[in-house]
């Protein structure tokens, strides 16, 4: 029970941090027999031979068709039968594409939705007369026709079909009339237009007519509560969609969009609903990889992911030849999506077009160009300009090109908005609004970038003071006298009027450092540049103001005092809605990747388990462990989190920065598997790094190959949140390849495959961990108590098992220990927040006898996210430690009485050995960059990083000495 109570909750989050609403049908257990809705009704057997064998089995032939039960009152009549099913090619070697038509029998008469393809035949004719009168007895008929195409409306044109059957009404779209007309002539007069969102009784129940205009113009899909049926015809396709009709005003796809949260929603209210598509065939079809089955509301679920994966380049696109007539129509898809959309290439780029598109600015988006080749994912910067009055949108075009702000935007997969003043001349208070409605499209792990030019700029300076909370870098270009700015923005201003100057050096407690420079002595971050040049045009003064200040920070609000409830994701906008919570919210500011300059990433696709896919990861070589001797540089592997991208650790965990400063290589698996520009990555693990050697390990191998400079021996591993897991799972399965962990939003408990894994490696091997989660974390704050299900105390419990300590009882742990998760720790400190860190930190921590420790640390007011201080507190716990890569055991470097070797230059006799020499290379040289920096401050702990990195090598080579 508890184990699958933690499985469980393992999943929910895997869910939820996927971004993809997982919906699921609520099954009540209680079926609703059809006596509640509708009285079952029989059909005369004695009428004909067909309806006795459809009465006696469900099921009945009729020469070319079949009539099949589907549920209670809901017949299925296909245009194929089991020996020519849907999808086989007939006597002619034509392939057959039956449609699906339903009979729905009331107490006062039967509608039939759909009249198929229909026939010349003479004999099919026939049979389909049998079957209509059959089905409708002697009741009268209504007919409802989901939309006009001919293989829905073709027993329309045989009069005889319907010769001995009163017909009542003929019910199709308004839109889809004209067209449908011709087949339906015979009804003429009997014929009524129904519009999107109408409602009528047919023989008592109440049909919703809804349009969805993707696939033609008045494709309905019709809600029938009282038969539990859901009647789309070919609006959502039958497994695939056909969009290749100049339908919506040339944007079809934004039509099924839309129609695909309308039919979620419908099914939300009405689980019960059976989807009855027309086409029936197709979503049973053998030969379709990605056969639906009964469709249901992860049909449209999936549907909807391949429409907004257009937008940042996961969906994948493939030529689609079934349509000869339309020869350069495409077929979108998605990993793990049943449903497929055909369309073409240009009503993608009219629904891109579209969902950009804002009164309030001109949109330039260059997300749907997300590669693997693109600089940054998680903390791109997004631009919102705010022009010298109203510019036209090809003048706009042409300050975002000329500025540089285009070219970054394309390589970082992010947006620029230029804003529109509304009343169309110039910017006033007005624009507030139109300011709210832009931040409103951007999510908090962006990093915000606003610019003002002139007029804009004056905008801004008096109107926007109590927005710049979130704004990780601001620029001003002449701006008249505006507000008092209460909160720091790292700030470049163009100006020559001192009180503007001084209200932002005030703003971020900056000091003058130098001529046009003033900085915060207490925060790197807290800058303003200015520039007395006030002549300088737009597009010098933007491309000056990233080079000073713009490029350099980032800002992730994750944090609130005031309002906890939306401090646990980030993914929320940047604007909530409640004033006052917005303005108080603390942003945490980061160094952003983009002013790193000493290190080179290199992206790897490599097929790794010989299955014919490649898997995607990238490296990060700092300048100075580029050329440094054999064995003398840490690496990190980074595991991101779930459904991220692999650069996102390197881009918003703060490791970048140590690597910039330490020389440590990183490596970033996309251990997941995700699709980049319609290639889909090869996952690394099936189950989070669960059992050992996946194909991580083999990535690893090969990185080292490739790299000889890496130690071996101090090879780590860290993660965030799905990464945090295989963070944990990895220490445990694969502990022989590293030397110690940490995890980021995490930890989440103990599996049973945990536990085998401890049981065959505690008497190996052992692993020190350490954990930051915040408090705030939707997923992670429930775990700070005293249960049995809290994760901190289980995944403590395994780590005290491989690592021979006591193993803490549920019995042991105190109620004063539930800030820590029950633990019992025997070492507990705090980290205080400063002017650079906004947060305060508990940390609980415990040893062995041979100074392995476990540690985890609560971060106050913290969401799920990365907290980037924390990467250096991660790499003061990890680098404390390496493994022998020889025996398995792990060294507690720090701890080590100082030994001098009696020849430090001499290499061992084994060339094999992966530790060769004691190279000092890396450290020192990340002590000469960071004095480079000119951060003294930096240098004292560096120092002793050099030290303990000396002695790492000298007490590795010394045991490899001894094992010889
Ligand atoms: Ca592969």
């Amino acid at each position: 029970m508890f184990t699958k109570k933690v499985f469980i909750s393992s999943l929910s989050i895997m869910f939820a941090l996927s971004g993809i609403s997982v919906v699921q049908a609520q099954n009540t257990g209680e079926q609703k027999t059809n006596s509640d809705i509708s009285e079952l009704l029989t059909l005369d057997e004695n009428n004909s031979e067909f309806l006795k064998t459809l009465m006696k089995d469900g099921y009945a032939e009729l020469g070319r068709y079949k009539v099949e039960k589907i549920k209670d009152n809901v017949y299925h009549w296909d245009e194929g039968t089991k020996k020519l099913p849907g999808g086989a090619t007939d006597e002619n070697g034509a392939m057959n594409n039956p449609s699906s038509m339903y009979f729905v029998l009331s107490e006062d008469g039967v509608v039939l939705v759909d009249l198929g393809n229909g026939s010349q035949n003479e004999e099919d004719i026939q049979n389909a007369k049998t079957i209509v009168e059959s089905m409708t007895g002697d009741k009268h008929l209504s007919i409802i026709i989901t939309h006009s195409h001919g293989d829905h409306t073709g027993f329309g044109r045989s009069k005889e079909v319907f010769s001995n059957v009163t017909v009542d009404n003929v019910y199709v779209s308004d839109a889809d009339y004209d067209v449908a007309f011709e087949a339906i002539s015979q009804f003429d007069g009997k014929i009524t237009k129904v519009h999107s969102g109408e409602t009528v009784d047919i023989y008592g129940a109440p049909y919703e007519f809804n349009v969805v205009n993707a696939h033609t113009e008045g494709s309905l899909m019709i809600t029938d509560e009282t038969h539990e049926a859901l009647f789309t015809g070919d609006t959502f396709g039958s497994g695939f969609i056909w969009a290749l009709f100049e339908t919506n005003g040339g944007n079809p796809l934004a039509a099924l969009d839309k129609g695909c949260s309308l039919a979620r929603k419908i099914l939300n209210n009405n689980p019960s609903l059976s989807i009855l598509a027309g086409h029936r065939w197709q979503q049973f079809w053998e030969d379709n990889a990605q056969r639906p089955n009964e469709m249901s509301i992860q049909y449209f679920n999936d549907m909807a992911q391949v429409i907004s994966g257009l937008l940042d380049g996961t969906t994948i696109s493939n030529s689609y030849t079934a349509a000869s007539w339309a020869p350069d129509a495409v077929e979108l898809s998605s990993n793990g999506a049943k449903a497929k959309i055909d369309t073409l290439p240009k009503y993608i780029e009219a629904y891109k077009k579209a969902v950009n598109q804002m009164q309030e600015a001109y949109v330039y988006s260059g997300s749907d160009q997300l590669s693997i080749e693109s600089a940054n994912a998680a903390a791109a910067p997004t631009f919102v300009v705010y022009p010298d009055g109203n510019m036209s949108d090809e003048e706009a075009e042409k300050y975002i090109e000329a500025s540089g702000i285009k070219e970054i935007v394309n390589r970082s997969a992010s947006k620029v908005y230029v804003a529109r003043p509304a009343n169309g001349v110039e910017f006033t208070s007005d624009d507030v609004q139109g300011f709210e409605a832009i931040v409103g499209k951007i999510g908090v792990s962006s990093n915000f970038k606003l610019i003002g030019i002139g007029n804009g700029a004056t905008f801004i300076n008096q109107n926007l003071a109590s927005y710049m909370n979130f704004v990780s870098g601001l620029a001003l270009v002449n701006p008249e006298k505006g507000m008092d700015v209460n909160v720091s923005v790292p700030t470049y201003l163009v100006t020559d009027n001192d009180e503007i100057v001084n209200t932002y050096v005030k703003a971020n407690s900056a000091t003058k450092t130098e001529d046009g420079y003033y900085v915060n002595p207490e925060s790197h971050y807290e800058v303003v540049a200015v520039n007395k040049d006030t002549g300088l045009d737009a597009v010098s003064a933007t491309k000056d103001a990233w080079e000073k200040v713009l490029k350099k920070f980032g800002r992730i609000g994750n944090y609130s005092d005031v309002y906890k409830e939306t401090a646990t994701w980030y993914s929320r906008p940047l604007i909530s809605g409640n004033k006052e919570a917005d303005q108080a919210r603390k942003y945490q500011y980061f160094d952003s990747v983009d002013a790193i300059d000493n290190i080179d990433r290199y992206v790897n696709t490599q097929d790794l388990d010989n299955d014919g896919i490649d898997s995607l990861w990238y490296e990060y070589i700092p300048e100075q462990s580029k050329d440094a001797k054999e064995g003398s540089v840490p690496a990190v592997v980074l595991f991101h989190g779930n459904t991220n991208d692999p650069r996102t650790q390197y881009d918003t965990s703060g490791w970048a920065q140590i690597a910039s400063e330490e020389g440590v290589i990183l490596i970033c698996p996309e251990w997941q598997g995700h699709t980049y520009q319609g290639y889909t990555y090869d996952p690394m693990t099936d189950d989070l790094n669960a059992t050992a050697d996946s194909d991580v390990i083999t990535m690893l191998k090969l990185t080292e190959e490739k790299y000889p400079q890496i130690d071996q021996s101090r090879v780590y591993i860290s993660g965030l949140s799905a990464g945090s897991m295989n963070t944990t799972n990895a220490g445990l399965s694969d502990s022989k390849y590293f030397a110690a962990a940490a995890g980021h939003s995490g930890p989440f408990g103990a599996s049973e495959l945990n536990k085998k894994a401890v049981a065959e490696n505690k008497d190996k091997y052992d692993m020190p961990i350490i954990y930051f989660t915040g408090d705030g974390d939707e997923y992670c704050k429930g775990a700070f108590d005293t249960t049995e299900s809290n994760g901190g105390l289980q995944v403590a419990q395994l780590y005290q098992e491989l690592n021979d300590m006591e193993v803490t009882q549920l019995e042991d742990v105190l109620e004063a220990d539930a800030y820590l998760y029950g633990v019992p720790w025997t070492k507990r400190y705090t980290i205080e927040p400063t002017a650079e860190n906004i947060a305060k930190i508990d940390v609980g921590a415990m040893e062995n006898a041979k100074g392995i420790e476990i540690s985890m640390a609560r971060i106050y007011g913290w969401g799920h996210w990365n907290y980037t201080p924390d990467a250096k507190l991660m790499w003061e716990f990890m680098s404390k430690y390496a493994r022998d890569v020889n025996t398995g055991e792990t060294i507690r470097l720090d701890k080590q009485t100082p030994e001098t070797p009696t020849n430090p230059d001499q290499k061992p006799s084994d060339s094999n050995e992966p530790t060769k020499t004691p190279a000092k290379n890396d450290t020192v040289t990340s002590t000469t960059t960071n004095v480079k920096t000119g951060d003294s401050t930096q240098v004292m702990p560096l120092a002793v990083f050099a030290c303990l990195s000396a002695l790492a090598f000298i007490l590795v080579v010394k045991k490899s000495k001894k094992n010889n």
